[in-house]
């Protein structure tokens, strides 16, 4: 079966998608997810000019082969746009695999280790009474794992919080990117009392999780970390830039509050201090931005030896494909974790038909051959590229901080 074409589609219902669509000369087509946030022109580029041509002609059955010959015949290698190429491809084939073989993903990669996947909304307000309300309303909506952001006192609308966080766009919602102000001093004060309030307010058993977007020092986080413990959180996100891998032996440490990291990591070797140290307890790389699920699987197995977890990015930034993959890779990885999952505007539900389906607090990737998600060119057309970033951060005297 081999690659007769190959295309791009790039739209915005509700945010921009970058979505690869390959086509074999059987009459099978596959879909992958290429998106990067703030640089979807780039992916398109990286695609149309440097990838698209050398796939034409290839067996689409040997999915390692093409997947080596883009990573180490770039000669660049690694990198957000390269990696997210390379997934979209990945993703497609895994796609044309899994409908020539007429099973889904999960049971190529070996068939379910669990009946459902636990995932996590997200939930937020500019006050803790605000913030509360909001995990409540998710709560009763049947989640059991929940993401809690708040706004800080004394400063206006952070990230995560407040109006750009609305969900329809997820905070992209400027056609420049926004700078915001930020205080450590001010947010480490805070945020405990958020997670004390919702521990009095909805008991012991809900799992709470907190991101702190990269936003402090090690020795900041390890301080969060401690004043966290009494609230056993299930994780806390991003506690620092992770560039330099050893700074989370500081926070680790310090704390018993799980650690969580990797939506920007692109490779295993992001990682690998991090997982063979064991200073993380969750590894939040994602299908279309790690590889795909070649590049995925490899350092979940990884992950697994050292007792990490997977969390993997489901932001609505990640497509509906990508989405669908991290599914089918958490209902078979037996050190899946949890699942992100901050839900899709309608109009993506229609532009990306799905076989993936959600209960509650759980999902399930169904039982359609491959991925189980397409793309509905015609609709997709209706909604064009919109320029649209996320946020920046400067501390109160301007100086340029993490988002
Ligand atoms: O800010 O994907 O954990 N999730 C996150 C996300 C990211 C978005 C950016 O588009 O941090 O909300
Ligand atoms: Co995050």
């Amino acid at each position: 079966m081999k690659i007769k074409s190959a295309k791009v589609v790039v739209c915005s219902p509700g945010r921009n998608f970058v979505t690869l669509k390959i086509i074999t000369d059987a009459g099978l087509h596959g879909v992958g997810d290429a998106t990067v946030n703030g640089r979807e022109k780039a992916v398109v580029a990286y695609l149309e000019d440097h990838v698209i041509p050398t796939l034409i002609g290839r067996d689409a059955s040997e999915i390692e082969d093409i997947w080596q010959y883009l990573y180490r015949g770039a000669y660049w290698r690694r990198g957000p746009i390269t990696m997210a190429a390379i997934s979209a491809v990945d993703l497609a084939l895994w796609d044309i695999k899994g409908k020539a073989a007429g099973m889904p993903l999960y049971q190529l990669l070996g068939g379910a280790s669990r009946k459902k996947v636990m995932v996590y909304a997200h939930a937020q307000g500019m006050t803790i009474e605000e913030a509360a309300e909001d995990v409540a309303a998710k709560k009763e909506r049947g989640f059991v794992a929940i993401r809690a952001q708040v706004g800080v006192p004394g400063l206006p609308a952070i990230y995560g919080v407040g109006e750009r966080a609305n969900q329809a766009k997820g905070g992209m919602v400027n056609a420049l990117p926004h700078e915001e102000t930020w205080s450590t001093s001010k947010y480490l004060v805070h945020v405990p009392k958020l997670f004390a309030k919702l521990r009095d307010a909805l008991g012991d058993e809900l799992h709470l999780l907190h991101d702190a977007h990269h936003r402090l020092t090690p020795i900041e986080a390890a301080r969060l970390g401690k004043d966290l413990e009494p609230f056993r959180l299930f994780w806390l996100e991003d506690p620092t830039p992770a560039e330099l891998q050893e700074g989370f032996r500081l926070i680790r440490r310090q704390t018993t509050t799980p650690l969580a990291v990797g939506e920007v990591f692109n490779t295993i070797w992001d990682a690998r201090l991090l997982i063979e140290e064991q200073l993380i307890d969750y590894i939040r790389t994602t299908s279309s931005h790690a590889g795909g699920v070649t590049g995925l699987r490899r350092i979940v197995d990884f992950a697994a030896i050292y007792q990490v977890r997977t969390g993997c990015h489901g932001a609505m930034d990640i497509g509906p494909a990508a989405m669908a993959a991290n599914l089918h890779l958490g209902l078979w990885a037996p050190n899946f974790g949890i699942q992100e999952y901050s839900g899709y505007t309608e109009e993506t539900h229609a532009v990306f038909p799905h076989a993936f389906t959600q209960t509650g607090g759980y999902m399930h990737p169904g039982e359609a051959p491959g991925l189980g998600v397409d793309i509905d060119e015609r609709l997709a057309a209706k909604y064009p590229y919109e320029r649209a970033y996320l946020p920046i951060n400067r501390l109160e005297d301007g100086a340029m901080w993490n988002w």
